[in-house]
């Protein structure tokens, strides 16, 4: 080899500046080695090591204790808030981001969250994978004081009412054997086109009406149609679906459908489905305040609010009604990563300052704060109440939180939305910044039984006034119903310019075949068993019979008030699961999923209360048989 001598260099002098050179790269790269050394071993070293190693290096799986898995658990969650604190700014390159566009009428915000960076995957996967899972529903069914199924299937003695109930159970069956029939696998049924309708709601997801129908099958003993649905979920539902979904129509009626299944069952696909769709919820509550936004693409884990919500805000009804699912995920995983979520939006709600005691409909995910004060028991707020009181129920009357968030809301609803028409009607206004809205919505007319099963644990001297509220609020929306030429009550009905409980605004005259006044029928009937809410119950099985029912199914219709209706081709999914659910527990025996057993979702699926202490008594004595390996 010939060097080329550099100008002025001699031979011997370039050899003695090389070797120089030499030692002072060596001595370099020993100092960047040692830094970075250092550095690995610093307390927060957890982020480098996700930066430089693979997932599983970084957070190992163990497979100890109970304790150390939920201290895994603890731990895991905190080093992806940090990772969270770092990635708030969203990538705008996120692949599944530039594949899929949000559907029309969802605006993407400013402010998203991003999805799951693959940080954030990890640890939401180790969130959900790490503790042991330890459920036994053998010891589950012990501790429920009664048999979810009744001594004989809750059938009345009463032959009339025993004759309703069959009733009902047709109905059942004929609105599954047309799903079945024209939509099978689809969202829900056009009984009109006879087809499948697929929606927007529920991203990529399919069955809903499958998934909505599983316990009302189950409980009235339809037992080979359950068995289709069970084997639908077993074989095709498919949670690894890209598009943008309804996190709270994804929870009340998937995490909802299936939560309830397990436990009426015991048959653990459910129990396995369900674990998986709950771990793709959790990036939802990637935002700086841990409430939820309410679009969730549950493929990339990207999260929108609606379009429509003012200033990119999360709905109150939304995020306030996910409390009983998530606590259950919790209790079947034995990860308490679920109710953490949902621990952390009460103790948001708990702590902000409400106007008059009262709780807006909209709230920024991202400051904490409220974005309008509209306040209202119908859409937009309804569930976030009925989950405050049904989350004590569930706890056995231990949460002692729910309760007192529960019956202050109470008292600021008393004080400002109960209102009396002119005709003596009870009914719930809307709150617009401190100016009522005489209207009530169908949707608000569940509160008959949300006031009616919370009585009993009001103050002694409030119990009887909220039982009668619960009466005469029901009372009410039975006269929404009693004042239209079908029978069947409007979407909406206003107490203003001389109107009494009937809707005032053409396009607030449809019916879609909602629960909500038959809910409360049922829990009034539990609670008093006065005979005239099982006759006002079989008033609208009469008039869905002739006006909803049609040969492809049960529709909604466009006018309550016309007598030649005009059907909306679209049978809910929500018709299964609660109205017709509902129905049949009506003119069932109250040892059909007994309430001291049992809380129903907002989509009506039964959850079973958390009998804390029977549990524990039931794991203890259990210990001694157990193997090291358990
Ligand atoms: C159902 O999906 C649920 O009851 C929800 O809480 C409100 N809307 C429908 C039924 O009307």
């Amino acid at each position: 080899m010939v060097f080329r001598k550099f100008p002025g260099v001699s031979a011997s002098g370039m050899g003695l500046r090389l070797s120089q050179k030499f030692v002072f790269l060596l001595f370099l790269s020993g100092l960047v080695t040692l830094c970075l050394g250092a550095l690995f071993f610093l307390p927060d070293s957890a982020r480098l090591k996700r930066i430089f190693l693979s997932k599983t290096e970084a957070q190992p799986v163990t497979v100890g204790s109970e304790n150390d898995a939920r201290e895994q658990a603890r731990k895991a969650d905190a080093a992806a808030a940090r990772v969270r604190a770092l990635s708030r700014k969203p990538s705008v390159t996120h692949e599944a981001r530039a594949v899929d566009r949000p559907p029309q009428g969802i605006k993407a915000q400013d402010e998203r969250s991003s999805g799951r960076t693959r940080t954030e995957t990890t640890a939401a996967q180790n969130d959900a994978r790490q503790p042991r899972d330890t459920f036994e529903y053998d010891r589950f069914k012990k501790c429920l004081l009664g048999s979810p199924l009744g001594s004989d299937r809750g059938k009345p003695g009463d032959p009339q009412t025993l004759q309703r109930r069959d009733k009902v159970k047709e109905m059942m069956k004929f609105a599954w054997d047309n799903y079945k029939h024209y939509a099978w696998g689809k969202n829900e049924l056009r009984p009109l086109t006879r087809n499948g309708h697929i929606g927007t709601m529920f991203g990529g997801l399919r069955g809903a009406s499958i998934i909505d129908s599983l316990d009302t099958l189950y409980i009235m003993d339809l037992l080979e149609e359950y068995e289709e649905a069970k084997d639908w979920v077993e074989n095709n539902l498919d949670l690894n679906s890209n598009g943008e979904s309804s996190l709270f129509e994804v929870n009340i009626r998937y995490v909802g459908g299936l939560l309830s299944a397990y436990y009426l069952t015991g048959n653990e696909v459910f129990k396995k489905k369900v674990l998986e769709l709950g771990e793709k919820l959790l990036p939802a509550f990637n935002t700086p305040t841990g409430i939820p936004r309410g679009v969730i693409n549950l493929g990339s884990g990207t999260s929108w609010s609606w379009g429509w919500a003012s200033a990119g805000s999360s709905i109150l009804a939304e995020f306030g009604t996910l409390h009983l699912e998530f606590v259950h995920l919790s209790e079947l995983s034995n990860n308490p990563v679920f109710r953490e979520k949902v621990m952390n939006i009460r103790k948001l709600l708990n702590k902000i300052e409400k106007p008059h005691g009262l709780y807006p409909n909209f709230l920024s995910p991202v400051t904490g704060n409220w974005v309008q004060h509209h306040v209202s028991l119908g859409g937009l707020g309804d569930s976030f109440y009925e989950y405050l009181i049904k989350s004590y129920l569930m706890s056995d009357k231990t949460d002692e939180e729910a309760k007192k968030m529960y019956y202050s809301a109470l008292e600021a609803i008393e004080a400002n939305l109960v209102q009396q028409s002119p005709g003596g009607l009870t009914y719930l206004a809307e709150w617009r910044g401190g100016i009522l809205d005489h209207k009530m919505g169908h949707l608000a007319c569940f509160a008959g039984g949300m006031l009616g099963i919370g009585a009993e644990d009001g103050a002694p001297e409030k119990k009887q006034r909220y039982l009668d509220l619960a009466g005469e609020i029901t009372h009410t929306c039975h006269e929404s119903y009693t004042r239209s030429a079908t029978k069947l009550g409007p979407e909406a009905f206003r107490f203003d310019a001389g109107a009494e409980a009937t809707a005032t605004r053409l396009s607030e005259r449809y019916y879609i075949l909602r629960p909500e006044v038959i809910e409360s029928y049922m829990y009034m009937w539990r609670l008093t068993h006065d005979p005239k809410y099982r006759e006002w119950g079989w008033e609208a099985v009469e008039a869905l019979e002739k006006h909803c029912r049609v040969e492809g199914g049960y529709s909604g219709i466009r006018d309550v008030y016309a007598s030649a209706v005009s059907h909306d081709n679209m049978q809910q999914s929500f018709f299964l699961s609660e109205t017709l659910k509902y129905l049949y527990l009506l003119f069932s025996d109250d040892d059909l999923l007994p309430l001291q057993d049992w809380v129903f979702n907002t989509e009506a699926h039964p959850l079973p209360i958390i009998h804390r202490n029977c549990l524990q008594r039931q794991n203890s004595l259990q210990k001694p048989d157990k193997t090291p390996a358990d």
